[in-house]
């Protein structure tokens, strides 16, 4: 094989940057950024150079390996699938069908080939007991979504080409590259609404890498954001600024949410939340001021104890402005694959509950939070065998110490990942997928939450051996195997387990809005999967433009400000408008992530080391000072659930009261094998996180505003 130079988007966060990768005999020379590509002009951030070590990467699995009293074992695909499908059978006779429990974690959004099989093959299980990462994330705007608009996939974008101010509430798109917001560089994105006289405007508790790019930046007192956005809502009505678009006359309860927010004025709020009266008015004067002015929120929000109610507000005032279905303001999708009228019929939550703890499902899946309570606390329909997809719940979800334990008392416990990590150690079998540039791409998970409607479509850069296979390989055969339900079904499901994921997305591209088959476009250069394949750098498709209400989802095709659900759930807001009394736990915890880092799984690729990735506890001078703390003193922080020892970084960065601390480290496990993260393990943040700390409404993990101490060391 020669020297060639191959393309394919990076799966990675959302941004779905172009690279450009030189490749020869199957191996990766270099990986720039691709200039032609539509979306990121050949934007390229660490983590995409990171995929040649992910693909050198010696510690990476490539044969399924069975846990034995001597060690690993490394044995063929086929013994691996039979033990599988034996001990799952057997829990299964044993216990019932829901006795296997199931967690799918990030990476399945992102790897093409997994996010197309996944729920065929999970749906082949039968079992109720389905977890997700998304219930440490995204819930509240799912739950938010299907309340308003009928469809938990109906998330609004900021259209963030064309509009003049954002109000950044809680996400730090610098480091993250943005979430529900697909859209490459959004650091030249910032500098470009500067530029043209517009203003970006942060919100956080932290002074962010994206806060020090801002207009302005406002330190706030985590989980009071709910405070803020109330005020915002009440001046918006006493300077009579609601604006009568075409989506606010769409929308029912307008005068009951004017109400609910009478008792918070900027006076009343202001103390509690951190930002002054002064401040609060040139918000608002601003969001009225400039004519495409948005807010957009994300896991600030999301992951606290408000999340839900966060995020409606922040909908209700987009809406109050006037932005929403407009351009430059938050605008639908209408992707090439239109996953939202495909799965309208899966938006359903609440339909049952889970068995410990009593919490609803949302979009078919129980709070990850209470993973641990339905495998640890006995009955019936206790998970006994389990199957971890592409995630890591020992690092990522609360209270590790419990979720660890958890995983060590299943009887079974099968994991779909490369490495042996804090999870897959705990596994009886892991069967490892090919992964990063041996795998194809299409994104049709964020072309459907991106800031223009663009496809794009990259084989994979690189071949397998014939010892690997992918994940839709892997989990095709354990729906065949695991497969419960009529005949008629299992056929169906067999059948479907062996179509290419590539054939299933030529079909869903011919028939999709765009596609030869269907939609608008003239059938003859409609969209197919080879047409796309030529365009390297991706093809534009429409602008975002408006879809309301052709696409409201909600029976009477009109949008519901005040959800009864929340409504109720408002009466506890009051609450935070008298002073705190934590005197045992006196500190706030926030979270924070890295450029370099993506969650807990990239810490074993040696081009990500270093740089301003620190696993450091910010504190403020002066908590650091009351407490007699030397900066990169090493301190203990602890909780009623566990304690870790960090070195203080002493910043004025972040607000007083309140400490941060990135998620994903504490790779020191014996069991771990991935030698880079061990080197330099960091500590685990989720060992001091309470599991039942829950936004009420979505049972989303409140991570953030957890109350911890600390002591010098
Ligand atoms: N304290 C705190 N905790 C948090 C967060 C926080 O902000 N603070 N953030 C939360 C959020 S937003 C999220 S999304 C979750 C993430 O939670 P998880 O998804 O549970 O964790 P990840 O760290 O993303 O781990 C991904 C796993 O997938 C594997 N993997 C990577 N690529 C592939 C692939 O292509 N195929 C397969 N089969 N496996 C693959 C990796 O080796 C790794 O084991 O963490 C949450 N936890
Ligand atoms: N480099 C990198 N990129 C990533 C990831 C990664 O780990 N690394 N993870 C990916 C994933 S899974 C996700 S979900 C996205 C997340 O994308 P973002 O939401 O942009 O990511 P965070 O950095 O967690 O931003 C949350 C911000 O909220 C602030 N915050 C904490 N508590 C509060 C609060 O109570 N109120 C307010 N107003 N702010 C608060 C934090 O200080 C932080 O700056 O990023 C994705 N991209
Ligand atoms: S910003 Fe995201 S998509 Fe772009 S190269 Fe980095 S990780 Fe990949
Ligand atoms: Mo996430």
């Amino acid at each position: 094989m020669s020297k060639t130079i191959k393309y394919r988007t990076c799966h990675l966060c959302e941004a779905m940057c172009g690279l450009a990768i030189e490749v020869n005999d199957n191996q990766v020379i270099a990986i720039e950024g691709h200039k032609e590509d539509i979306y990121s002009r050949g934007h390229i951030c660490p983590k995409g150079i990171a995929l040649k070590d992910l693909h050198n990467d010696p510690n990476r699995l490539k044969q399924p390996v069975k846990k034995t009293s001597t060690g690993w074992q490394t044995i063929s695909w086929e013994e691996a699938f039979d033990i599988a499908e034996q001990e799952f059978k057997k829990i299964r006779k044993k216990y019932g069908d829901d006795a296997i429990g199931t967690y799918t974690g990030n990476p399945t959004v992102h790897n093409t080939g997994t996010a197309i099989t996944l729920y065929d093959t999970i749906n082949a299980l039968n079992t109720r007991n389905r977890f997700a990462s998304h219930s440490l994330d995204s819930v509240p705007v799912f739950l938010v979504n299907q309340m308003m608009f009928g469809h938990a996939m109906m998330a609004p974008i900021p259209d963030i080409d064309n509009l003049d101010y954002m109000l950044i509430i809680g996400a730090n798109p610098i480091a993250s590259n943005g979430s529900f917001m697909s859209t490459p560089n959004i650091r030249e994105k910032i500098k470009t609404i500067q530029q043209k006289g517009g203003k970006v405007v942060v919100i956080d508790p932290r002074k962010t890498e994206t806060a020090n790019k801002a207009s302005e930046h406002y330190f706030i007192h985590p989980e009071k954001d709910i405070l803020l956005l109330l005020a915002i809502i009440n001046e918006l009505v006493l300077r009579d600024a609601i604006n009568d678009s075409k989506a606010l006359l769409l929308a029912d309860h307008l005068d009951e949410l004017k109400t609910i927010a009478k008792p918070y004025t900027k006076e009343v709020v202001s103390p509690i939340t951190g930002i002054s009266i002064e401040h609060i008015t040139h918000i608002v004067d601003d969001l009225i001021k400039y004519p495409h002015s948005v807010i957009y929120g994300r896991l600030g929000v999301n992951t606290q104890s408000y999340g839900t109610l966060c995020q409606w507000l922040i909908t209700s005032i987009n809406i109050l402005l006037g932005q929403l279905d407009e351009k430059g303001g938050l605008q639908f999708t209408l992707p090439a694959i239109d996953y939202v009228t495909l799965m309208a019929h899966e938006s359903k939550m609440f339909r049952y509950s889970s068995r410990v703890k009593s919490y609803k499902e949302i979009v078919g899946e129980f709070p990850t939070a209470t993973l641990a309570d339905e495998i640890l606390i006995e009955g019936k329909n206790q998970i006994r065998g389990f199957i971890s997809i592409a995630g890591n719940p020992a690092r990522s979800a609360p209270n590790s110490q419990r979720m660890e334990k958890a995983l060590d008392d299943l009887e079974f416990m099968l994991a779909i990942d490369m490495y042996i990590n804090e999870t897959t150690q705990h596994a009886d079998l892991i069967l490892p997928p090919a992964v990063g540039l041996e795998t194809m791409h299409y994104s049709f998970v964020l072309h459907m939450i991106a800031t223009r409607n663009t496809a794009k479509f990259s084989p994979a850069p690189l071949s397998i051996s014939k010892e690997q296979r992918y994940d839709w390989q892997i989990m095709g055969e354990l729906q065949r195997r695991l497969f419960t339900g009529s005949i008629f079904q299992r056929i169906k499901s067999n059948i479907m387990s062996r179509i290419h994921p590539k054939t299933k997305l030529d079909l869903a591209l011919k028939t999709g809005p765009y596609g030869v088959l269907g939609g608008r476009f003239l059938r003859r250069d409609g969209l197919s999967l080879k047409r796309l394949e030529k365009h390297t750098g991706g093809v534009e498709l429409s602008p975002l433009s408006p879809v309301l209400p052709k696409r409201l989802f909600t029976k009477n095709k009109r949008i519901e400000l005040m959800p009864a659900l929340f409504v109720k759930e408002m009466e506890k807001v009051k609450e935070l408008l008298t002073p705190e009394k934590e005197e045992q736990y006196p500190l706030k915890l926030i979270g924070r992530r890295h450029l370099r880092s993506n969650n807990s799984w990239m810490h074993n690729l040696p081009v990500l080391e270093g740089g301003s990735r620190t696993c450091t506890m910010m504190i403020h001078p002066d908590d650091a000072d009351s407490y007699g703390i030397e900066p990169q003193e090493m301190v203990e922080v602890y909780s009623d659930f566990g304690a870790i020892a960090i070195a203080a970084e002493v910043t004025t960065n972040i607000i007083q009261g309140t400490i941060s601390i990135p998620h994903g480290w504490g790779h020191h496990g014996e069991g771990v094998q991935m030698e880079t993260a061990k080197r330099n393990a960091g500590v685990n943040i989720n060992t001091l996180m309470d599991h039942d700390r829950l936004d009420a409404l979505s049972y989303n993990m409140a991570f953030n505003g957890h109350p911890v101490a600390i002591r010098k060391l």
